[in-house]
């Protein structure tokens, strides 16, 4: 059925400008000045922005990870999207140590099956041999994979260390796609744990004391150096402090291809968590990395605004009161992870639009634009013009709502957003061209979220060629 927009200002990261906007069949036909379709659903958007759907490049639906499984699968976690006004995620295979990455991908593409919003993957490398250097190649040339990911943590599980870096960054950069990291020394992390509990430190206060600032720096230096000295482009994922968001400034001052993430929660939550009295509160908000000293929060808002950070995620990876108990006696054994993708545009519209901070067409290049563009699924997504995909919010500027695990879609008691009263909220979602939420009812169906392919992103890619063929090394001439 067509579906016909009229009355509300469209936003893109580019402009803002008044116009209707027609839909059918999971696409933008056509946008203008009071346009009519007589067999067309209407909406009436009067007073309300019109965004492309948020596009949250993190999450983990039902992860496997630290003994127990993540609580929001792929049918509650994308509801939770879409109440929240994102159409699209991002989310990671992380195969096991030794397994097949195309087993794992294939066991992800079954549980994604129920995704009531669209979905895409990036593949993590949590071990190497000749073996899976072919199987990346098959996940980019036939199943629109174009990103790897390599956690520089998880010692002793999913750990990539530096050979493995320089093999798979090696590897990327030869098929076209996108090599991120998660940023921690993973040894200095080990180290620190076994310090904190050796004092007798068990509970949820170790945890930031176990991954501080300099442990995140380091790694992003050490990331970033590797990318340069291969001549790879690199992606690092939720950015939380200010080393390595100066470590991203830096590289990119002087020419290198880096991207940077920041988490709608580390822009707004901080340390002071770990300090709760009530164990189950401090343990909700353990994650990886951990909440950081306010000062950190400043250090990311400034690299948002100068375009050092890009992108805004949530790695939405919830876990229950009752799994987070698994670490009651020992921090260590807390199962990392918060949920998020259902505030994300939210709090970065009150925090960042509401304060001035950002203007709100770059709102829509942080919570959509620039990943489609990252991740190349600009200009299907990410954008608002004729031929593109009918993904989008409809919003609401003047509403105001206060966020809660009591009233969010996450399937957890906990939120680390609890009691933040936000001005600006998204009242319609459409995902795919059809009404998928709309005023607190989800509409859309288990099934009804696509996979997203992504093709190897071409133009960074011939600018990289360009620049390596450029330093191709010549022998000296002695005759
Ligand atoms: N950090 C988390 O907090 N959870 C999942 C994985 C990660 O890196
Ligand atoms: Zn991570
Ligand atoms: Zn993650």
């Amino acid at each position: 059925m067509m579906l016909l927009i009229k009355g509300g200002t469209l936003v893109t990261h580019e402009e803002s400008r008044k116009a209707d906007l027609l839909c059918d069949n999971g696409k933008i036909i056509q946008i203008g000045a009071d346009l009519s379709a007589p067999d067309a659903e209407v909406i009436d958007a009067t007073g309300k922005l019109i965004m492309p759907g948020g596009i949250d490049p993190h999450t983990h639906m039902q992860l496997p990870f630290m003994g127990t499984v993540a609580k929001d699968d792929f049918a509650s976690g994308t509801a939770a999207a879409l109440a929240g006004g994102t159409t699209t995620i991002i989310d990671f295979v992380i195969p096991s140590p030794q397994q097949s990455l195309l087993e794992a991908y294939q066991q992800w593409r079954d549980w994604s099956e129920k995704a009531h919003a669209n979905y895409s993957f990036h593949v993590a490398i949590t071990w190497w041999d000749d073996s899976v250097a072919k199987e990346m190649t098959t996940l980019v040339k036939e199943h629109g994979v174009n990103s790897f990911k390599h956690f520089m943590a998880y010692k002793n599980a999913i750990m990539a260390t530096d050979d493995i870096l320089v093999a798979s960054f090696t590897q990327c950069l030869e098929l076209g796609a996108v090599p991120t990291v998660h940023a921690e020394n993973g040894e200095l992390v080990f180290h620190l744990q076994q310090k904190m509990l050796q004092k007798g430190m068990n509970g949820p206060e170790a945890h930031p004391l176990s991954r501080p600032s300099s442990v995140e720096g380091e790694a992003a230096n050490r990331a970033i150096s590797i990318a340069k000295t291969l001549g790879a482009p690199i992606y690092l994922v939720h950015v939380s402090t200010e080393e390595a968001a100066d470590a991203i400034r830096y590289a990119k001052d002087h020419g290198q291809t880096v991207f940077g993430e920041v988490l709608a929660g580390h822009l707004v939550v901080d340390d002071s968590v770990y300090q709760n009295t009530d164990w189950e509160t401090a343990a909700a908000h353990v994650m990886s990395p951990p909440f950081r000293p306010k000062h950190h929060q400043d250090a990311l808002w400034k690299a948002v605004q100068a375009g050092t950070l890009q992108t805004t995620a949530t790695d939405h990876c919830a876990f229950c009161t009752e799994q987070k108990a698994m670490g009651k006696e020992d921090f260590t054994k807390i199962p990392n992870g918060t949920a998020g993708v259902e505030e994300r545009l939210m709090v970065l519209w009150d925090k960042g639009v509401n304060s001035g901070k950002i203007t709100a067409n770059e709102f829509v290049a942080l919570t959509s634009t620039n990943t489609a563009k990252i991740f190349n699924l600009y200009p299907q997504k990410g954008s608002i013009r004729e031929g593109a995909d009918a993904d989008l919010v409809i919003w609401d500027p003047e509403q105001s709502k206060t966020l809660s695990a009591k009233s969010h879609w996450s399937n957890i008691e906990h939120s680390i957003f609890e009691g933040m009263t936000v001005s600006g909220v998204p009242v319609t979602t459409i995902c795919n061209g059809k009404v998928a939420f709309d005023n607190g009812k989800l509409l859309a169906e288990q099934g009804d979220g696509q996979y997203v392919k992504r093709a190897p992103y071409a133009p960074f890619y011939q600018a990289l060629e360009k620049r390596l063929s450029l330093a191709e090394p010549k022998p000296v001439d002695r005759n």
